[in-house]
Protein backbone atom coordinates (compact mmCIF):
# COMPACT_ATOMS: atom_id res chain seq x y z
CA UNK A 1 0.00 0.00 0.00
CA UNK A 2 1.29 3.25 -1.12
CA UNK A 3 1.38 6.13 0.96
CA UNK A 4 -1.61 8.12 -0.95
CA UNK A 5 -3.72 4.66 -0.22
CA UNK A 6 -2.84 4.58 3.10
CA UNK A 7 -4.39 8.41 3.79
CA UNK A 8 -7.27 7.54 1.81
CA UNK A 9 -7.73 4.13 4.01
CA UNK A 10 -7.02 6.13 7.02
CA UNK A 11 -9.47 8.97 6.14
CA UNK A 12 -12.41 6.49 4.88
CA UNK A 13 -12.18 4.68 8.61
CA UNK A 14 -12.41 8.02 10.17
CA UNK A 15 -15.33 8.71 8.12
CA UNK A 16 -17.48 5.50 9.19
CA UNK A 17 -16.23 5.68 12.50
CA UNK A 18 -17.53 9.22 12.68
CA UNK A 19 -20.64 7.71 11.81
CA UNK A 20 -21.34 4.59 13.73
CA UNK A 21 -20.86 7.13 16.78
CA UNK A 22 -23.40 9.52 15.48
CA UNK A 23 -25.35 5.74 15.33
CA UNK A 24 -24.60 5.16 18.67
CA UNK A 25 -25.62 8.68 20.29
CA UNK A 26 -29.01 8.40 18.58
CA UNK A 27 -29.79 4.74 19.97
CA UNK A 28 -28.70 6.16 23.47
CA UNK A 29 -31.27 8.35 23.17
CA UNK A 30 -34.01 6.42 22.37
CA UNK A 31 -33.78 5.46 25.87
CA UNK A 32 -36.78 2.45 26.77
CA UNK A 33 -37.57 4.09 29.88
CA UNK A 34 -38.21 7.62 27.75
CA UNK A 35 -41.31 9.28 29.67
CA UNK A 36 -44.33 9.79 27.91
CA UNK A 37 -46.89 12.30 29.52
CA UNK A 38 -50.18 13.34 28.53
CA UNK A 39 -51.51 16.55 29.30
CA UNK A 40 -55.22 18.28 29.05
CA UNK A 41 -55.57 21.33 29.15
CA UNK A 42 -59.38 23.06 29.79
CA UNK A 43 -60.62 26.39 31.19
CA UNK A 44 -59.22 27.03 33.41
CA UNK A 45 -56.64 24.08 34.85
CA UNK A 46 -53.66 21.70 33.09
CA UNK A 47 -54.83 18.14 33.85
CA UNK A 48 -52.46 16.17 35.74
CA UNK A 49 -51.21 19.76 37.14
CA UNK A 50 -48.25 18.18 38.62
CA UNK A 51 -45.63 16.07 36.25
CA UNK A 52 -42.75 14.05 38.07
CA UNK A 53 -39.99 13.30 35.37
CA UNK A 54 -35.91 12.29 35.73
CA UNK A 55 -33.49 14.32 35.25
CA UNK A 56 -31.47 13.14 31.93
CA UNK A 57 -34.07 11.01 30.79
CA UNK A 58 -35.86 12.18 27.23
CA UNK A 59 -39.66 13.63 28.26
CA UNK A 60 -42.37 13.57 25.36
CA UNK A 61 -45.36 15.46 26.29
CA UNK A 62 -48.75 15.26 24.58
CA UNK A 63 -50.55 18.07 24.76
CA UNK A 64 -54.25 18.43 23.83
CA UNK A 65 -57.23 21.04 24.37
CA UNK A 66 -60.72 19.51 25.69
CA UNK A 67 -62.04 22.72 25.17
CA UNK A 68 -60.44 25.89 23.60
CA UNK A 69 -57.12 27.28 22.07
CA UNK A 70 -54.77 27.31 25.03
CA UNK A 71 -50.88 27.40 25.29
CA UNK A 72 -48.80 25.72 27.34
CA UNK A 73 -45.28 27.59 28.16
CA UNK A 74 -42.23 25.82 30.21
CA UNK A 75 -39.95 29.14 30.26
CA UNK A 76 -37.23 27.15 32.06
CA UNK A 77 -36.51 25.01 29.47
CA UNK A 78 -37.70 27.61 26.82
CA UNK A 79 -40.65 25.44 25.60
CA UNK A 80 -43.78 26.34 24.04
CA UNK A 81 -46.62 24.88 22.23
CA UNK A 82 -50.05 25.55 20.61
CA UNK A 83 -52.82 23.35 22.82
CA UNK A 84 -55.84 23.11 20.69
CA UNK A 85 -59.19 20.75 20.89
CA UNK A 86 -58.49 17.97 18.62
CA UNK A 87 -54.95 18.24 18.06
CA UNK A 88 -51.49 16.20 19.88
CA UNK A 89 -49.24 18.44 20.10
CA UNK A 90 -45.81 16.50 21.14
CA UNK A 91 -42.63 18.02 22.35
CA UNK A 92 -39.90 16.34 23.77
CA UNK A 93 -36.74 17.42 25.60
CA UNK A 94 -34.40 16.26 28.27
CA UNK A 95 -35.10 17.74 31.01
CA UNK A 96 -31.05 19.31 32.07
CA UNK A 97 -31.69 20.34 35.58
CA UNK A 98 -33.51 19.23 38.84
CA UNK A 99 -35.98 21.42 40.52
CA UNK A 100 -39.26 22.75 40.95
CA UNK A 101 -40.64 24.56 37.92
CA UNK A 102 -43.71 26.11 36.94
CA UNK A 103 -45.64 26.00 33.07
CA UNK A 104 -48.58 28.30 32.13
CA UNK A 105 -50.91 28.70 29.68
CA UNK A 106 -49.72 31.93 27.28
CA UNK A 107 -53.34 31.74 25.48
CA UNK A 108 -55.38 34.21 27.40
CA UNK A 109 -58.47 32.17 27.44
CA UNK A 110 -60.73 33.83 29.57
CA UNK A 111 -61.20 34.95 33.62
CA UNK A 112 -59.11 32.07 35.37
CA UNK A 113 -56.97 32.18 32.99
CA UNK A 114 -54.11 33.35 35.31
CA UNK A 115 -54.45 30.57 37.29
CA UNK A 116 -53.92 28.02 35.06
CA UNK A 117 -50.54 26.87 35.63
CA UNK A 118 -48.63 23.18 36.51
CA UNK A 119 -45.93 22.39 38.04
CA UNK A 120 -42.99 20.33 36.63
CA UNK A 121 -40.82 18.22 39.28
CA UNK A 122 -37.63 17.03 37.92
CA UNK A 123 -36.08 14.64 40.24
CA UNK A 124 -32.11 13.21 39.87
CA UNK A 125 -31.96 9.86 38.30
CA UNK A 126 -30.11 7.76 40.62
CA UNK A 127 -29.89 5.11 38.54
CA UNK A 128 -27.99 6.87 35.28
CA UNK A 129 -24.35 6.80 35.80
CU1 LIG B 1 -55.23 30.49 29.20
Amino acid sequence: MNMKRLITYTMMVGALTGISMVGRSTAREMRTDEQVVRITASTFQFQPSTITVKKGVPVTLELVSEDRHHGFKLADFHLRAEVKPGVVERIRFVPDKAGKFTFICDVFCGDGHEDMTGTLLVLEDSIRP
